[in-house]
């Protein structure tokens, strides 16, 4: 059955501690930058910017709150003790690695947040929600147990709404969520076909390079308890993932039809394609837009990050709209296809670009910044109203941003327990903003459990 239903994306709002430390082996831009100074406010007023440009194209547009960072629970978990500064420090000097990954703001990459299947896809007719376990690296796999928070404050009706816990945090169940997730269909809510890419099995020796984050018994399972219909498994190359293709979306995008995508996407391009033909007949004609290596080498698809950029379709609009980050603009190569495929008669006929440098910095482009989520009418009058952008929320979080967060942030800044004082007292503020109450975050539940009992 098909009801309306429209495209809505949560972002994650940047968080005071957005830095540079190389966490990420086999995401290029976070080993090249490693050590750089940073500029956390900038970072989140490019995100907000980014987030207004949808809200203006006409997409519903939701925040989804930083995590308390730096995470001394996580810390304490490894017997530093004492006061939250004595915590801190110790970690710095005992721990460097773990105290470096307890600062990471990555929450903000809301593609790796959960998967979503929109409840044209799910077998109860609910949208399904599973936050992944971002097991492949340290400092992501400390954000599933908030993230999950943040996906139920954001959708609270569970008759309406899925949210389940993380997969297991093992490496054989390894999950990055959406983005190596991509939902075609003939429109947002009509039954659609659901194409998981995973990088290795479970069992399977894995000799490359670098890290494959996604197990193939893990895009498995979350189809499985999703109940998600038209699912197609596709392996990602491992050329792509040797060469720096760390998730899917940085080499692959798609929307309602179109699959927009590098050719060393796929470890099998002709079988996956093949694959999706045949899980959309009866449904659509899927519609595939490939560039070669020949017009765009791979270095340049992830530098520039040109499949790494929004795929959207504003309301009234007849063609998509591809939202790409400024340094496909300054790619000669990229501009080149990114330009050419808007000006052919194909399913894109609009490219725009936006600035989300501080992010891009780290290997976290436009499509990177968003969790996407499919929603029917009632479905959207059932979403948390506080934590949806408007203009007034724009401006009220640019203030906040403004008064709250550094300008620059160097390597060594992250031990400052003023630091610490700062992101909580800033997320405190937060909570009122987006209505999440006053124990969404771990340090206001700790201070909750400590204050005396009121006298009755
Ligand atoms: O997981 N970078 C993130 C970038 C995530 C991009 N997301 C998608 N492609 N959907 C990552 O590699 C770097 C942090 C650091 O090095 O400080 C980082 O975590």
């Amino acid at each position: 059955m098909t009801s309306a239903a429209v495209e809505a994306n949560a972002d994650g709002l940047i968080g005071p501690t957005h830095s540079y430390a190389g966490l990420s082996p086999g995401n290029l831009a976070s080993s090249l930058n490693k050590g750089e100074a940073s500029n956390p406010r900038a970072a989140v007023l490019q995100g907000l910017d980014k987030m207004k440009t949808l809200v203006e194209l006409g997409l519903p547009q939701f925040v989804l709150p930083p995590h308390e960072r730096p995470d001394i629970a996580f810390l304490r978990s490894l017997g530093f003790t004492g006061s939250d500064a004595a915590v801190l420090e110790a970690a710095w000097k005992d721990a460097p690695s773990f105290a470096a990954a307890a600062c990471s703001a990555s929450p903000m990459w809301a593609a790796n947040a959960a998967t979503v299947t929109p409840s044209a896809d799910s077998g109860d007719g609910r949208v399904h929600f599973t936050p992944a376990n971002l097991v492949t690296n340290l400092h992501r796999s400390l954000e599933h147990a908030q993230t999950k928070r943040a996906l139920d404050a954001l959708f609270p009706d569970p008759a309406r709404f899925a949210v389940h816990d993380a997969l297991p945090s093992v490496g054989h169940l390894a999950d990055e969520g959406a983005a190596n997730h991509v939902r075609l269909c003939a429109e947002h809510g009509a039954p659609g076909v659901n194409l998981l890419v995973w990088g290795r099995e479970a069992w399977e020796g894995w000799d490359g390079p670098y890290p494959a984050r996604q197990a193939h018994e893990a895009s498995q399972a979350l189809a499985r308890r999703h109940g998600a219909s038209g699912a197609v498994f596709a392996r990602q190359s491992r050329t792509a993932i040797a060469g720096g293709t760390f998730h899917n979306d940085v080499v692959c995008v798609g929307a309602l039809n179109t699959l927009f995508f590098h050719e060393l996407a796929f470890e099998d391009t002709a079988e996956t394609l093949a694959a999706i033909r045949k899980a959309a007949k009866g449904l659509f004609e899927p519609a595939f837009v490939e560039v070669s290596t020949a017009d765009l080498p791979l270095a340049d698809a992830i530098s520039s990050y040109l499949f790494n950029s929004m795929l959207i379709q504003a309301p009234g609009g007849d063609r998509l709209t591809l939202i790409c980050p400024t340094e496909t603009e300054e790619n000669p190569r990229s501009r080149a296809v990114a330009e050419r495929i808007a000006s052919s008669n194909g399913p894109i006929g609009q490219v725009r670009y936006v600035d989300v440098r501080q992010s891009m910095r780290n290997g976290g482009g436009p499509a990177c910044l968003r969790l996407r989520v499919v929603l029917t009418e009632a479905e959207l009058g059932a979403t948390n109203p506080a934590m949806r952008l408007t203009d007034a929320l724009h401006a009220r979080l640019r203030e906040w941003a403004d008064r709250w967060y550094r300008e620059t942030l160097r390597p060594a800044d992250l031990a400052d327990p003023q630091l610490l004082d700062e992101s909580r007292s800033a997320l405190d503020e937060l909570t009122g903003i987006l209505s999440l109450g006053g124990d969404f975050y771990p340090f206001q539940r700790d201070q909750a459990a400590k204050r005396p009992p009121l006298e009755a």
